[in-house]
């Protein structure tokens, strides 16, 4: 276990390090669209991406999940390069988001569209099981909100139907935009929404690393082995706002307080030396690190052109992917 444990914190002190530069450069205007960090989503998206394989798998972040993408093994740069525009980035300058994804090596780009990329996941494992591979999974993140939307519900229904390789990673946040989970749902837990599409659920506190990290694993070996779709509920909060324009202010001052010992990052780094896994140094290295590359990330996606528009040819269906 010591090293997926140490590559998922990694994973997780690169993102955070991510989204501390990502929020300086959108303060200071240098970002042209929204800003969405994951502070607080650290430990479920690096522990659930940490046991999958780029070339098997299917994995499908969302706009919270950069730790999810550093464990699955992408670079800062690429993100750097979305959030900045840069044409050499997998979407050629064109999302200036999160919004990115390499579907050839089983990642499909998340689309904003909440629920849409339950039946995305499914038709691409669904193509890989007609193809005759076994042993795949597919992993996507949906949030509490994610949870009521109509697409969400259809996509899961086909799921269990089909008795697809799929875990469902529901982080619930507290919140879908501002509105808190009181208004969201009447049912006790969302765990029973899972149960009810006949999913097999598990519930992890995802602010705690080691057992995010054991359900996680639970979670993505049991649909791996055939025992048919997952469900994990992920309980955390978003401690920031929706995005960097939200100053978050609907957050009542006693929940914060009652996260406020609970930050992943804080809590990772202390069961890593409980359980030996990495010593107080080798933490510091590994955040010293992790901030090096963003800096040097950002800098290079900085220096990288930005589409001509009048010389790009903006047609979705003209371009022929040829590198992912
Ligand atoms: C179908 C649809 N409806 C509404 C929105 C607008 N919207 C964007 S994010 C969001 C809240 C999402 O909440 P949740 O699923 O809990 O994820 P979180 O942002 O908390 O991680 C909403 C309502 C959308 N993108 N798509």
């Amino acid at each position: 276990m010591k090293e997926t444990a140490v590559k998922a914190y990694r994973a997780m002190e690169m993102a955070r390090a991510f989204d501390t530069k990502l929020s300086a450069l959108y303060k200071a205007g240098k970002m042209y669209g929204g800003v969405f960090l994951g502070r607080g989503h650290e430990a479920v998206a690096a522990c659930e991406a940490v046991f999958l394989n780029k070339g098997q798998d299917v994995y499908n972040p969302f706009i919270r999940e950069q730790a999810g993408r550093c464990a699955w093994g992408e670079s800062v740069l690429e993100s750097a390069r979305s959030y900045l525009g840069s044409t050499s980035g997998c979407m050629r300058g064109r999302d200036g988001n999160i919004h990115w994804g390499k579907p050839a090596e089983g990642m499909p780009a998340p689309i904003s569209h909440l629920g849409a990329m339950v039946s995305v996941v499914a038709g691409m494992i669904m193509a890989k099981r007609m193809q005759g591979h076994s042993g795949m999974v597919g992993v996507l993140n949906i949030g509490d909100g994610t949870t009521s939307v109509g697409a969400t519900h259809e996509g899961c229904n086909v799921v269990a139907v089909e008795q697809l390789p799929i875990v469902i990673v529901v982080t619930n946040n507290q919140f879908a935009y501002s509105t808190p989970n009181s208004q969201e749902f009447a049912c006790k837990s969302l765990t029973d929404r899972g149960r009810g599409y006949g999913f097999t659920t598990h519930e992890c506190d995802g602010t705690d690393f080691v057992q995010t990290l054991t359900t996680m694993q639970r979670a993505i070996t049991a649909a791996r082995n055939g025992e048919g779709p997952q469900w994990v509920v992920a309980e955390t909060l978003r401690m920031c706002g929706h995005g960097e324009h939200d100053d978050a202010t609907y957050i009542p001052a006693e929940l914060k307080a009652a996260f406020a010992e609970r930050d992943p990052l804080a809590v990772a780094r202390r069961q890593m030396v409980q359980h030996g896994w990495l010593t107080e140094a080798e933490l510091a290295a590994i955040q010293e690190e992790c901030a090096a590359e963003v800096q040097h990330c950002m800098a290079q996606a900085q220096k990288e052109p930005t589409p001509v528009p009048s010389e790009t040819d903006w047609s979705a269906t003209s371009w022929k992917p040829s590198r992912y």
